[in-house]
């Protein structure tokens, strides 16, 4: 019988506050695919320098975020958490996979033409055009099977498979071809104040996100001015109309563990307030001991740099291993010196 555990790997931007919609898109699976897989979860900063960063806050953020991934219930002996740009291997076969990204598959990507139309359209990074091929390297690398994220970054994905489909077809069969893996419910969260479109932490608007560090008070203030429709009836929806109700009612049905049903059965017949206080409700008793572990190991740095460091040199070996073997197999002459 074969007892060899398949391998996962995600990823976070430590591009601002995490939000409840990378706490419910991510970080909530990895915390139960962690009992299963083998995993190797990292904070993505070479992606989050594709746009504009201040340094300090850069370097503020990434700790923060490994240190949420602990809080949130990653266990640092299970999983192995690693900071992307420690593991040179990601940014050297982002460069291959990238000569190997036709400009075409690459200008289709939702999320490039996103954020390329928040900025001047000559100040836009080549990064930002190129990310799906470091993605790609981020995946295949550990030779993932599967990839745990929220909905925005399927198309990516899809990228990923066919790009390590063209590798294998023109150089021999080289990587694993990987699945996408979204949660049933939560895939994809909406902003609070315009539920049309995904929460993001890069989005600056007061009351657009709920982030994982907001206090009780915030989140209650945040979640009752969420917007809503003058229909007052409760329901699941696919209405763009409808909207912030049904994203409501998908939060709460994501971190209560209920169905759908169930939860249409608890609010049948109540009011837009008694939702929202319920949701408040859900969010804080998330949040509260999540916040209380956090707080602890934010002052211990000892313990978080060890972690990375370890988890660096764990990924770095299964990491340059893949890379050698794409380095022989495209023509490149193996490194003969010592360092
Ligand atoms: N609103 C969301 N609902 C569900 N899942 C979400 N994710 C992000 N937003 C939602 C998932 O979180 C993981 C990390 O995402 P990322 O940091 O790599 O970048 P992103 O997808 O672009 O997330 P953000 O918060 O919108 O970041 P910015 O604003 O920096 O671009 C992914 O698995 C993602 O699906």
């Amino acid at each position: 019988m074969n007892t060899q555990k398949k391998r996962v790997l995600s990823g976070i931007q430590p591009s601002g506050n995490l939000t409840i919609g990378n706490y419910i898109g991510a970080l909530r699976q990895w915390v139960e695919e962690q009992e299963h897989y083998e995993c190797y979860f990292c904070i993505v900063d070479l992606h989050a320098i594709t746009v504009p960063q201040d340094p300090t806050a850069l370097r503020e953020k990434t700790r923060e975020v490994a240190a949420l991934y602990i809080a949130s219930g990653l266990d640092p002996e299970k999983v192995t958490i690693f900071i992307q740009s420690h593991v040179t291997a990601h940014a050297e076969l982002g460069w291959i996979l990238t000569c190997l990204s036709p400009l075409g598959w690459l200008y289709r990507m939702t999320q490039f033409k996103d954020k390329a139309a928040k900025q001047q359209q000559e100040s836009v990074g080549a990064g930002l055009l190129n990310y799906p091929a470091l993605m790609a390297a981020d995946i295949l690398l550990y030779q993932a099977h599967a990839v745990p994220v929220g909905d925005d970054q399927r198309q990516h994905l899809e990228f990923t498979r066919d790009l390590a489909q063209r590798f294998n077809s023109l150089y021999g069969e080289t990587f694993v071809i990987p699945e996408v893996m979204v949660p049933k419910a939560g895939a994809r969260i909406m902003g609070l104040d315009n539920p049309t479109a995904k929460m993001s932490k890069s989005e600056e608007s007061e009351y657009h996100a709920v982030y994982m560090l907001d206090s009780p008070a915030q989140v209650k203030k945040k979640i009752m001015r969420a917007v809503t429709d003058s229909l007052a009836e409760i329901g699941f929806s696919d209405d763009p109309e409808r909207a912030g109700v049904n994203n409501l009612l998908t939060i709460y049905q994501a971190l209560s563990g209920q169905t759908g049903d169930e939860v249409m059965q608890q609010f049948a017949g109540r009011g837009y307030g008694d939702l929202k206080k319920a949701v408040v409700e859900q969010v804080n008793s998330h949040l509260e001991p999540l916040q209380a572990r956090y707080n602890q190991l934010i002052h211990e740095a000892g313990y978080l740099d060890g972690i990375l460091a370890r988890g660096a040199e764990k990924a770095a070996e299964m990491a340059e291993h893949t890379l050698n073997t794409v380095k022989e197999r495209i023509g490149f002459l193996p490194n003969r010196s010592r360092r």
